[in-house]
């Protein structure tokens, strides 16, 4: 298997998902076959969600929250932050987890791209997201202090726009004209959510190499010019060539 080089020539995009966070005991979307009692996740991750049972999508996150509580990084995460001591600003971690693990881990160069499961906003008043890990008992919806309205997880649901301050960090990250080559690695990831299954296509367009770590194979697999089936907490600690 040739190595990924990463050496001053190169700048380097890495796309996550939940499968990074298998390792570390965090379970994956497809791993729950997309279902939480046997609700299909959309539902309960969607404002018309929230707006139909608002309680029943805090128990939801309320569950996750204790569930991401205590888990710790994994050797995929670490070696992560390594590449990026290395590379520097020639770096950029984009992310579909909302679990935190990466900034755990001691990634900065972070774009939380779904939001994060540990900050809360409220759906009613534009108050500023706050750092937030409480759990609400089953039944309740906490209330804003501001506008007395429905308090939410800082979360991009389904049919949710993402932040464009994010989606205009990677897409100049990717557009940059700084005479290095682009190099982008997913891992983990099934390839099947929007826009983030897209990126592979927006660094081709500019004739970047492209790498695919995961476990099975993915929805977008055939877009990538190299695949390398593993789990990512084995993959990745040996995968670079740090020059
Ligand atoms: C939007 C937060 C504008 C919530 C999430 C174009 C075509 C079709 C549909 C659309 C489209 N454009 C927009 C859509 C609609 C939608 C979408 O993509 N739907 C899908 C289901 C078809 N996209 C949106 O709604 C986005 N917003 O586009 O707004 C708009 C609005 C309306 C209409 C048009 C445009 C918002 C998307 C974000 C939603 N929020 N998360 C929460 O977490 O609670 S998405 C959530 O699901 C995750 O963040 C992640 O993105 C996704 C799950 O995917 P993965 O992370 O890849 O995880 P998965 O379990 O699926 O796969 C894990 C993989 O890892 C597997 O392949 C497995 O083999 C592998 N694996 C497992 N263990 C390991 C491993 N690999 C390596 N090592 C291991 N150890
Ligand atoms: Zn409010």
């Amino acid at each position: 298997m040739e190595p990924l080089v990463l050496d001053s020539r190169t700048r380097l995009l890495v796309l996550t998902g939940a499968g990074v966070s298998a390792e570390s005991g965090v379970p994956t979307f497809r791993g729950m076959n997309g279902l939480w009692e046997n609700h299909p996740v959309e539902a309960v991750a969607s404002p018309q969600g929230f707006d139909a049972n608002p309680a029943l999508v805090w128990r939801f996150y309320s569950q996750r929250r204790t569930g991401a509580a205590d888990v710790k990084p994994n050797p995929g995460h670490d070696a992560l932050v390594r590449w990026e001591q290395h590379l520097g600003d020639r770096f950029l971690l984009a992310t579909q987890n909302v679990d935190g693990l990466h900034t755990k881990a001691g990634s900065q160069r972070v774009v939380d791209m779904h939001g994060n499961l540990f900050r809360t906003k409220c759906a009613d008043c534009g108050r500023v997201p706050f750092a937030d890990t409480s759990v609400h008992p089953s039944g309740t919806v906490p209330k804003c202090d501001s506008c007395g309205g429905r308090l939410r997880p800082d979360i991009v649901w389904f049919g949710e726009m993402l932040d464009p301050n994010d989606l205009a960090r990677i897409g100049e990250f990717i557009q940059r004209q700084d005479g290095t080559r682009l190099v982008f690695l997913a891992a983990g990831t099934s390839g099947a959510v929007w826009p983030a299954a897209g990126i592979v296509d927006e660094v081709r367009a500019v004739r970047g190499d492209t790498w695919l770590v995961n476990y099975e194979s993915a929805a977008n697999t055939e877009r990538f010019h190299h695949f390398v089936q593993g789990l990512s907490g084995q993959v990745l600690p040996t995968l670079a060539n740090l020059v």
